[in-house]
């Protein structure tokens, strides 16, 4: 027969069950909370013959998942990190360290970089008002894509080409170091809400084009997902 317990020093509940029973109460929510590596939203190999199917494996199966890990392991130091979106974390990306900064940066810049690519058949053209803001402000497409291209072939060493939407609603292009992006809150950067950006390290083209960025940021326009671009345009111009 069970015993009944009753409110006595011996049937308290001891420090170390009542610990148990904090942390089984939080580790659901924490673990739910951790940044986790999206699925690629097409086959690894929907890209070729621009970007090979290997690259694709490695970028980001090993370092967009690197990215992640990392980011994970900052949480410990940044417990509200665990509950912050990817987004309002690069807005504030000056509160945290390096790792935070590098890893953060990373995991949204790879979320964003697989979604503005797509597999044949599902790539679409500029949305109209897109399209025209483009030919107001760079005088056609190809002048966007040449400036663009410029930007990815002038940042020297690792980092991104950007096309964003400015605070006051107009296009421009722009470039960062390393895993910075255009919303975070730093000194060099030009602030913007990206809605399309290329990755100019070289494990994003090396196999393939080795030390031939400019052909590879060339190559990459025929995989831009248009109808991803636009969405993110006109969300921006809200
Ligand atoms: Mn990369």
């Amino acid at each position: 027969m069970p015993t009944t317990c009753t409110l006595t020093p011996a049937c308290a509940i001891s420090p170390r069950a009542l610990l148990a029973g904090m942390l089984a109460a939080l580790l659901p929510g924490l673990a739910a909370a951790q940044f986790t590596l999206a699925p690629l939203p097409y086959p690894s190999h929907a890209l070729e013959p621009h970007i090979d199917t290997m690259t694709m494996e490695i970028h980001h199966g090993r370092h967009h998942a690197a990215y992640v890990n990392n980011l994970n392991a900052q949480i410990k130091q940044y417990p509200e990190l665990a509950t912050m979106s990817l987004e309002d974390m690069q807005k504030q990306i000056s509160r945290f360290n390096m790792a935070v900064r590098n890893n953060g940066g990373g995991h949204y810049n790879h979320d964003l970089f697989w979604n503005i690519m797509a597999p044949e058949g599902q790539r679409g053209q500029p949305g109209e008002a897109l399209l025209a803001d483009i030919v107001k402000t760079f005088g056609s497409l190809a002048d966007m894509k040449k400036r663009f291209d410029q930007a990815a072939l002038g940042r020297f060493g690792s980092g991104w080409a950007w096309l964003i939407v400015t605070p006051d609603k107009k296009l421009a292009i722009t470039s960062t170091p390393n895993q910075d992006n255009p919303l975070m809150d730093l000194p060099d950067v030009q602030r913007g809400t990206p809605i399309l950006g290329l990755d100019v390290w070289e494990h994003a083209y090396y196999l393939k084009y080795q030390n031939k960025r400019g052909e590879y940021a060339t190559n990459w326009w025929n995989v831009v997902n248009w109808n991803e671009v636009t969405r993110r345009y006109d969300a921006a111009m809200k």
